[in-house]
C-alpha cells in the first residue's frame, strides 16, 4: 500500500515557516545559503548560514561567562526554567512535531512522539533538580566527616544527528542546564529549523526567568563545526550522537586535551525469536523496530536471530506485513513508512543489498524504491526482508536504512553469541515465555548491550532509564537514572572538626 500523492515545494515551505514562526523563529535564519531539503519531496524548503570559525569561538566564550552566573543559580531555580521550557514545548507539540516531520521525514505520530519525549524529559529533569545527591561516607578517623558534593561541570557541547533532530539535545540539555551548565548545540546540517524552533523555545523560558541567552546556543554547521567543539578547550563536555565514524574522530579529540566525551554512537540491533514466543506480538514488535521511522534510529532492530523451528512460521508472516505497510508522505494520516533521509541512504541501502545476495541471502520482501514518479528527488524504499544462512561480514555492518536480516539458530547459548558478535552494542530484545531464557538474556552471560528488552522491540526507549551502549556505541549514558553525573563534578571532601589531627592509614609524621 503506499500513498500517492506527495506535497509540493510550497506547500512544504509554508508549513515548515508557520511552524517555525510560531514557535519564535526569526524567518531571516530560515533564507541562508546552505539549503536545507525536505526528505518528504527531496526539494528545499529554504536555507540557513553556517556559523564561521569564529563565531563558535564567541559561542563558547559567551557559554563560558554565562557559566559562571549559571552555576551560582540554585539548582531548583534552574529546574523552574526546564519546568517552563516543557510547559512552551507542550504548547508548541504539533509545531515542533511538523518541523520534525518536514526535515527528518518522520511520520506525525513519530514526530509528536519525539516531542513528547523531551516534555517527559523535561519532567524528569525539573524532579531532579531537588535530587543531585551526593553521599556522605563513615571516616576511619575520630571527629572527621567524609561526604562528597556535585558541582556543575562546565560547558557542554551537543552534536547531534537529523534522525533524532530535537529529543536527542533536550536529554542532554535539559539535564545539563539542571546540573548548571550551559549548553552549545551543533544540530545536525539536515535539520536546522526543527533545532532552531526548539532551541527559541528554551531561550523565550531563560528569558522569562531573567536568566543570560546565552545558557543556551545553537552553532550550525556540518564536520568542521562540530571537529571544532570537540577540540575546543573551553567544552569541558562534548555528547554527541551519530555514526561511529563520527565518534572515531570526536572521541580522541575530546580525549586528547582531557575533555570528557559522551558518546551515543552505531547500533546493530538484534531481537532473539525463542521457540515458546507470542508470535502475534513479536509480529508487532519487530515491524515497529525494523520499519518504523524507516529503519533510521539508532536503536532499529537490524537483525531477526530466530530458532530454527520458528523462523519459516515469522518469516512468512513478516513478509505479509512487510508487503501491506502502508508508505508515502509522512505527515498524511494513516502512512507507517516515510521516506528515506537522502539519496546517500538510499545507495547505502541498495549497496547493503547486493553485499548481502552476494554473501549467501534472499531478498523476501521490500527492498524497492516507489513513489519515484511522484517525488523524483525522494527516497521511499519499502522496507526490506532478507533471510541469511548466516551472521556473514555486511549484518555486522550498521546500514542506516529498513533492512532486516533473519538467521536461525539452534540453541539458545549460540542466540546469545550471535547477539553479542557485532561491533556495537546498543541495544537488544528476547521474545520469549520461557522465564529462564529471559533471565538468561538479561544476565551477565547474556546480552552484552546497553539496553536488553523482554518481549518488547529494540527501539522506542522510555526517558527514565539510561540511554546508551557499549563497545563502538561509546559507552555514553544519556537521559534517565544517575546519567546526570555526566554532566556534573564530584568532590569529595573530608572535613575536620576533632582539633586533633590524625592522618589516615595511621601514619606518624609528627613535627
Ligand atoms: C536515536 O535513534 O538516536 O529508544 C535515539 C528510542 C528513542 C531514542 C532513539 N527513544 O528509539
Amino acid at each position: 500500500m503506499t500513498t500517492s500523492s506527495i506535497p509540493g515545494s510550497e506547500t512544504l515551505t509554508r508549513r515548515a515557516r508557520t511552524a517555525a514562526e510560531a514557535c519564535g523563529v526569526e524567518t531571516t535564519l530560515m533564507a541562508g545559503d546552505h539549503p536545507v531539503h525536505s526528505p518528504v519531496n527531496g526539494l528545499p524548503i529554504g536555507g540557513v548560514t553556517f556559523s564561521s570559525g569564529p563565531m563558535v569561538d564567541d559561542s563558547v566564550a559567551r557559554a563560558r561567562t554565562a557559566f559562571v552566573a549559571w552555576r551560582r543559580v540554585p539548582a531548583p531555580a534552574r529546574g523552574a526554567v526546564i519546568k517552563r521550557f516543557g510547559q512552551l514545548l507542550t504548547e508548541h507539540q504539533a509545531d515542533l512535531g511538523t518541523l520534525v516531520s518536514l526535515e527528518a521525514g518522520k511520520i506525525t505520530s513519530e514526530a509528536l512522539g519525539e516531542v513528547q519525549e523531551m516534555i517527559d524529559v523535561c519532567d524528569f529533569a525539573v524532579g531532579l533538580s531537588r535530587q543531585l545527591y551526593g553521599r556522605t561516607m563513615v571516616s576511619e578517623r575520630p571527629g572527621h566527616r567524609l561526604m562528597e558534593t556535585w558541582h556543575p561541570l562546565g560547558v557542554v557541547g551537543v552534536i547531534s544527528a537529523f534522525n533524532f533532530p530535537v529529543a536527542v539535545w533536550s536529554w542532554n540539555t535539559a539535564v545539563a542546564l539542571v546540573c548548571g551548565d550551559p549548553v552549545i548545540w551543533k544540530p545536525s546540517e539536515k535539520t536546522p529549523f526543527t533545532a532552531l524552533a526548539a532551541h527559541a523555545l528554551l531561550r523565550r523560558a531563560l528569558r522569562e526567568g531573567g536568566h543570560p541567552d546565552d545558557v543556551s546556543q545553537v552553532v550550525l554547521g556540518d564536520g568542521p563545526v562540530g571537529e571544532q567543539l570537540a577540540a575546543h578547550p573551553g567544552v569541558d563536555l562534548v555528547s554527541a550522537t551519530g555514526s561511529t565514524r563520527m565518534g572515531r574522530s570526536v572521541g580522541p579529540v575530546v580525549a586528547q586535551r582531557f575533555g570528557r566525551s559522551l558518546l551515543e554512537l552505531g547500533g546493530n540491533n538484534a531481537a532473539v525469536v525463542t521457540p515458546s514466543a507470542d508470535l502475534d506480538l513479536t509480529v508487532r514488535g519487530i515491524v515497529f523496530s525494523a520499519a518504523g521511522t524507516a529503519g533510521q534510529r539508532c536503536t532499529t532492530m537490524r537483525r531477526v536471530i530466530a530458532h530454527r523451528s520458528v523462523v519459516d512460521e515469522l518469516t512468512k508472516r513478516l513478509v505479509d506485513v512487510y508487503e501491506r505497510l502502508p508508505l508515502g508522505d509522512p505527515t498524511a494520516e494513516g502512512t507507517l513508512v516515510g521516506p528515506l533521509l537522502d539519496a546517500s541512504s538510499s545507495s547505502a541501502l541498495d549497496r547493503a543489498l547486493r553485499e548481502a545476495e552476494h554473501q549467501g541471502g534472499t531478498l523476501v520482501a521490500g527492498g524497492g524504491r516507489e513513489l519515484e514518479n511522484e517525488a523524483p528527488d525522494a527516497y521511499y524504499r519499502r522496507p526490506a526482508l532478507v533471510r541469511m544462512p548466516g551472521q556473514t561480514p555486511i549484518v555486522h555492518a550498521e546500514t542506516f536504512a529498513p533492512l532486516l536480516y533473519v538467521i536461525p539458530y539452534d540453541d539458545f547459548t549460540e542466540a546469545i553469541a550471535l547477539n553479542n558478535a557485532v561491533p556495537q552494542g546498543l541495544s537488544s530484545s528476547v521474545f520469549t515465555r520461557d522465564q529462564a531464557e529471559a533471565e538468561l538474556f538479561t544476565s551477565a552471560e547474556g546480552s552484552d548491550c546497553g539496553i536488553v528488552n523482554v518481549n518488547i522491540g529494540t527501539s522506542g526507549a522510555e526517558i527514565g532509564g539510561a540511554f546508551g551502549g557499549e563497545k563502538e556505541t561509546g559507552g555514553g549514558r544519556e537521559s534517565g537514572s544517575d546519567a546526570w553525573r555526566a554532566y556534573m563534578r564530584r568532590a569529595t571532601n573530608t572535613v575536620n572538626y576533632s582539633g586533633e589531627l590524625p592522618l589516615a592509614q595511621g601514619v606518624n609524621f609528627d613535627v
